[in-house]
């Protein structure tokens, strides 16, 4: 069975990839020569994450996933959030976004923040959603160069270090992500066992 991710980001795929593992053939949007950006206008990460896996959908018929994260600080009102790519203006520019949180952080005690991870799945049967979360604090300063995003002020609870101090497999013992793909995978488990 082949199924797309739709995603530009490889860090996604990189960590997608080490937790669906081999049981399918995933294509990437290069694989299905999509080049196009796919907006991500909405307020919520569901329409985000659905508008993406739908347009790919249409655009080639083959089930398709799309994820869409964001970083939470209840202190700051949920910002970055939904808006985290682009918090400080260009898409994606992620030391201006870590630079713009910690100066908004400056002098807050309350520094907890939480990234939230929705998956959209669709395929002609329809649509499913699965969900993964990690809760955890913001650092007062950058610390280590893995991963990516905010992952350089983010340390979530359980653990002293950031997620860019850790390996994939370290941070994947608490990452959203982990924990949203692997519901999309025992789903993905359940229909191939039944499809056969
Ligand atoms: P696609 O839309 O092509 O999948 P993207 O990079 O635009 O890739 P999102 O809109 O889902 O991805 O992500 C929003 C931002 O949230 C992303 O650019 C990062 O800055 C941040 N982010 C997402 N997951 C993260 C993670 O695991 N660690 C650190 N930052 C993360």
């Amino acid at each position: 069975m082949q199924l797309v991710f739709c995603t530009h980001n490889a860090h996604k795929l990189k960590e997608a990839g080490s937790i669906l593992g081999q049981q399918f053939e995933y294509l990437t949007l290069d694989d299905i020569a999509y080049h196009q950006d796919i907006p991500e206008p909405y307020e919520t990460l569901h329409e985000n994450a659905q508008t993406k896996a739908m347009t790919v959908f249409m655009f080639r018929g083959l089930p398709c996933f799309a994820e869409d994260t964001g970083l939470f600080v209840p202190a700051l009102n949920e910002e970055p959030g939904v808006k985290s790519a682009r918090y400080a203006g260009e898409h994606g520019d992620s030391l201006a976004n870590m630079d713009k949180l910690l100066k908004n952080l400056n002098n807050l005690n309350d520094r907890k923040a939480y990234f939230r991870t929705v998956i959209c799945y669709v395929d002609i049967h329809g649509i499913k959603y699965f969900e993964g979360r990690c809760d955890g604090h913001i650092t007062e300063s950058r610390s280590g160069d893995s991963g990516f995003g905010y992952d350089p002020i983010f340390i979530p609870n359980g653990s002293d270090q950031t997620f860019a101090t850790m390996t994939l497999e370290q941070k994947n013992i608490y990452s959203h992500r982990r924990k949203a793909f692997e519901e999309v995978a025992a789903f993905l488990e359940k229909k191939n066992s039944a499809e056969q």
